[in-house]
């Protein structure tokens, strides 16, 4: 080599692990990889840190009105969830990765008309999770869970009507103290902080593990007069030995569970007979998350990822946590049986 030149190498120095540069070198890995999914996300990423800013806006900007109130320039005020929802239907369709959409604010999955601009990707996504919490100023986050379509010329039901197992990707964004990227795609999860000077996630949690057990039980408890046998035994025995956290913000709740280890519950009851988290964009992204980084997600009776929904907004009763904190929850369903 000519004396002008030095080898170098990456993570000499100074190094910072960006998400995008995280999900570039996953891609490198895969040989098989086309980046369709790096764009994808790339768009992920963008509404991400759009909602971001917005959150932090949002009691100044008057974000948080009624849809169609009117701003000084009169033009139309969007509520934080719908905006959200414009933002990442837009960049998702954008992308020309996606093929169908399904989020919590629209009546019916979203299919991408225009040929040349459709992938093979479906993105299930609740934009703006944890709406009790909006107005009051505390964390909420964006949820999303990626599939692949059977066949790109003739996406169907059946691409949405299947089990957990499908997924090829999933993950969620808290806007809470700090805004943090909670992904996976198949081989464990990471945790990438907004940096909001530079506008970028950073490698923050590299490969999570939850630990096996953990000391905090979260569930609303106001619900328990409605709760079946089985969560209330189980209820009665764990605050017997745990403390308790409730955000009511399911991507807070489960961020805290993946640090922290313990468990987080919303199960079927009789006042929500099929509980009332949806299947495809919230417990199925949280399942995936949860069992990558070592924990168990279950109905109570059943492996949360197999279930299959029965239609796109379709509910279930989900338990999800560290491994044998959810076993001992099991054990309550299966005595009660
Ligand atoms: P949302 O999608 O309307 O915000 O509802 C989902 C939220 C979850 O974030 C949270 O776990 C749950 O609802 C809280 O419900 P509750 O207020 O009944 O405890
Ligand atoms: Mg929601």
């Amino acid at each position: 080599m000519s004396n002008e030149f030095e080898s170098v190498q990456v993570g000499h120095g100074e190094d910072l692990m960006t998400l995008t540069r995280w999900v570039i070198a996953q891609q490198q890995h895969a040989p098989e990889a086309t980046g369709d999914l790096t764009l994808l996300l790339t768009a992920i990423q963008f509404g991400c840190k759009f909602v971001a800013s917005k959150v932090k806006q949002a009691g100044l900007i008057n974000l948080l009105g009624l849809t169609g109130a009117a701003n000084v320039q009169g033009e139309d005020v969007k509520k934080l969830d719908v905006l959200a929802n414009d933002i990442f239907r837009n960049a998702l369709i954008a992308s020309g990765k996606a093929c169908i959409l399904v989020s919590e604010e629209d009546e019916k999955a979203m299919v991408i008309q225009d040929h040349g601009q459709r992938g093979k990707y479906i993105v299930t996504f609740d934009p703006l999770d944890g709406s009790s919490n909006i107005d009051c100023g505390v964390s909420i986050g964006t949820i999303f869970g990626i599939f692949k379509v059977e066949d790109t010329e003739n996406p169907s039901m059946k691409d949405l009507i299947r089990s957990g197992r499908h997924l090829i990707a999933a993950g969620y964004c808290m806007y809470g103290s700090y805004c943090e990227m909670i992904l996976s795609v198949g081989n464990g999860v990471n945790g990438f902080t907004l940096d909001p000077a530079i506008g970028e996630f950073i490698m923050t949690h590299p490969n999570i593990v939850m630990p096996p057990r953990g000391k905090i039980y979260s569930v609303n408890e106001g619900n328990y007069k409605y709760f079946n046998e089985a969560s209330k035994k189980y209820v009665d025995q764990v605050k017997q030995k745990y403390s308790a956290r409730y955000v009511g913000s399911m991507v807070s709740d489960i961020h805290r569970t993946l640090l922290y280890g313990g468990i987080f519950g919303y199960p079927a009851d009789s006042k929500s007979k099929k509980g009332k988290l949806r299947i495809l964009y919230e417990v199925f992204p949280m399942a995936y998350l949860i069992e990558q980084a070592g924990g168990k997600a279950s109905t109570g009776t059943q492996n949360a990822l197999d279930i299959i929904p029965e239609h796109i907004h379709d509910r279930s009763g989900i338990w999800l946590g560290s491994k044998e904190d959810v076993e001992e929850l099991e054990a309550c369903y299966k005595a009660c049986a």
